[in-house]
């Protein structure tokens, strides 16, 4: 890679508004908008052996090898061509993290975590209404409240890292989505200074 690429980690909840956000921050502030589960979801769908894998993990809400999914990261950043980078779910757990400073740790800077906080009530009726409509297999009762369990075992504990560092930016997800825009803004622009 060129330039020494700007990544802002984007956590939260399943149906946290993660990729709400991301996609106005990208197309009003011009960040490349990366999300690891769509890249997974994308991977699926290519008919190789490994997309039976692949749909068993998204069923089940569990995190695949960060092999696989910082692979597609990394693809993706390199064909953006771009700089700044919102990396949207991912690290979710330790092995993500310690791939990401293995693979990326001196590839890329890590500006900030901004962390979505929203009450498990809110992300279950907001995935359950958005099953209507999505398609998404993970979309259902029992794949959203084992996405929410993986969500609070194994990815609360990376927040707690970055927060350790420094690096989290909190804002709640579970008002209006132009009151959680503002409040994102108002994060991303506290963190550049
Ligand atoms: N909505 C959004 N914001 C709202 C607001 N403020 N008020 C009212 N409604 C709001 O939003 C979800 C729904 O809520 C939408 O209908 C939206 O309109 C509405 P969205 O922006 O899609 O939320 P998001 O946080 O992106 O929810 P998503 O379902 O994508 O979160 P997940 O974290 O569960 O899904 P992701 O795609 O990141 O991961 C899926 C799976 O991939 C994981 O479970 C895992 O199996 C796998 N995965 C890995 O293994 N490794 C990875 O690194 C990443 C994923
Ligand atoms: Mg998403």
């Amino acid at each position: 890679m060129g330039l020494k690429p700007n990544v802002v980690f984007v956590l939260g909840g399943p149906g946290s508004g993660k990729g709400t956000q991301c996609e106005r921050l990208s197309r009003e502030l011009g960040y490349v908008h990366l999300s690891a589960g769509e890249l997974l979801r994308q991977a699926r769908e290519s008919g190789s052996e490994e997309g039976a894998l692949l749909d068993e993990y998204l069923r089940e809400g569990r995190i695949v090898p960060v092999e696989l999914s910082l692979g597609l990261l990394r693809k993706a950043m390199i064909a953006s061509g771009g700089t700044r980078f919102l990396i949207d779910g991912f690290p979710r757990n330790q092995d993500n993290l310690d791939g990401w400073e293995r693979i990326m740790g001196k590839e890329a800077d890590v500006t900030c975590v901004l962390f979505l906080e929203c009450p498990e009530s809110v992300l279950e009726a907001r995935l359950l209404h958005r099953g209507l409509s999505s398609g998404r297999s993970d979309d259902n009762l029992e794949s959203a409240r084992k996405r929410f369990r993986t969500y609070v075992e194994t990815t609360l504990p990376v927040v707690e890292h970055f927060q350790s560092c420094g690096l989290v930016r909190r804002v709640d997800g579970s008002q209006d989505m132009d009151t959680v825009f503002a409040n994102t803004c108002a994060a991303l622009s506290d963190a550049m200074e």
